[in-house]
């Protein structure tokens, strides 16, 4: 039976009998936040589910990214990638940061490395790298220009919650790296999010910054911001995780749909599949092209008349926005590859408890859409 509407995500959440006993030990313990037990349970869970020896929580993936630039005391220029959610960009203004946009690689979407050293100039810091829908940037390419240039790499790993690259450790890969739970993520604590750091005292260093500073009770480090994660989302933390199978298998079951069903339909193109150990299924992106009979957003429309909300992550590109479009890296020539794929991308629904049945209906949209 088809649910209408279907929207392009749908938050995983357990049984309400579950989350119970958590609440009950919250309303118990009467600790809300300020790194509660949950809170450090969860940071524990997740350092084992994910195999990472330092993880820092936070509030929202959009503060652990400010927090991490700060961490790395970085300035100036950071060369970055403009198809992301706008969050990257606005990370590095609010740290007054000037972000400088180079080209994606056409079939990744991510960051492409053979653009970056254009890009350089004296006041370049860092690079901000995304893996975006998941898919691993060029880690090593990128690692071996930052130690060229003796620049920082920070990679927004939003997208990126249990996928993993050749190398098996893509969240220790560059100087920081940072997750995103949001309700709309694979993994989700409602809001929330992490830096994962390479040792005990970067974490150290991130845990005072994202407590406004304190390192004790009448000590301050750091002009730090308050970027803690509360009790009761950590606890949904802990609930999901184990339930986490279960959500990769579903949403593997819904891509594996997709996939032998749209490999043939002339106009439709499927991303092409980066060699990874692991994948987390977070977007299923088609990129639509002009021999499809309609536009890509006459396709959305016809979608959104039929109740199903597919969505155009990442149109406008964060370049485009009234924010950067002034800046000269923002032209439109700089970015050709990206520009063209923000005008071809449609992200179709993917989430566990969007059925099989469900699925064919979307898929039979796109065969017949006329
Ligand atoms: N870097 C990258 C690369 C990111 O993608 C993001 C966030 C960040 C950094 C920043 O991380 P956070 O600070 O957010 O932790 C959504 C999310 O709000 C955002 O977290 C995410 N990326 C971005 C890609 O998508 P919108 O504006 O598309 O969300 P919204 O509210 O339109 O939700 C999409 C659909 O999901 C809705 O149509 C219905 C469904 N939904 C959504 C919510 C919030 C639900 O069913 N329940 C819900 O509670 O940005």
């Amino acid at each position: 039976m088809s649910q209408r509407p279907i929207f392009v995500t749908k938050p995983y959440l357990p049984p309400l009998e579950e989350f119970l006993p958590y609440l009950e030990q919250i309303w118990e313990s009467r600790q809300l936040t300020n790194g509660g037990p949950f809170h450090q349970q969860l940071e524990q869970a997740l350092e084992e589910y994910l195999r990472i020896p330092n993880i820092s929580l936070f509030c929202n993936g959009t503060v652990a990214l400010i927090t991490a630039q700060q961490a790395l005391r970085i300035t100036g220029e950071v060369i970055t990638t403009p198809f992301t959610f706008v969050a990257t960009a606005h990370a590095l203004h609010w740290n007054n940061i000037k972000p400088v946009f180079v080209d994606i690689d056409p079939h990744s979407f991510t960051l492409n490395p053979d653009c970056i050293e254009a890009a350089i100039t004296p006041q370049t810091t860092a690079i901000l790298a995304v893996h975006v829908y998941g898919n691993p940037c060029d880690v090593d390419a990128i690692q071996e220009i930052a130690n060229r240039y003796g620049l920082k790499v920070i990679y927004d790993a939003a997208h990126s919650f249990g996928s993993e690259c050749h190398c098996g450790k893509l969240l220790q890969r560059g100087n920081l790296s940072i997750l995103s739970f949001h309700a709309t993520k694979v993994f989700h604590t409602f809001e929330g999010g992490a830096v994962v750091c390479p040792d005990p005292q970067t974490k150290q260093r991130i845990d005072y910054l994202k407590n406004f500073g304190f390192a004790g009770e009448t000590k301050i480090v750091a002009p730090g911001i308050n970027g803690k994660m509360n009790e009761l989302q950590a606890a949904m933390g802990l609930l999901q995780l184990q339930h986490m199978e279960q959500i990769l298998a579903q949403r593997e079951a819904i891509d594996t749909t997709y996939r032998q069903h749209l490999t043939n339909i002339q106009g439709i193109t499927l991303p092409h599949l980066p060699m990874m150990q692991q994948r987390n299924y977070s977007y299923f992106p088609i990129l639509i092209e002009k021999e499809y009979p309609l536009n890509r957003d006459a396709l959305y429309e016809h979608f959104k008349n039929k109740e199903i909300f597919t969505r155009r992550y990442f149109y406008p590109l964060a370049s485009n926005f009234v924010t950067y479009r002034g800046l000269e890296s923002a032209k439109i020539n700089n970015l050709p590859i990206a520009n063209q794929i923000a005008e071809k991308v449609l992200c179709l629904p993917i989430y566990p408890d969007l059925s099989l049945d469900e699925v064919e209906q979307i898929i039979g949209i796109l065969k017949n859409p006329v």
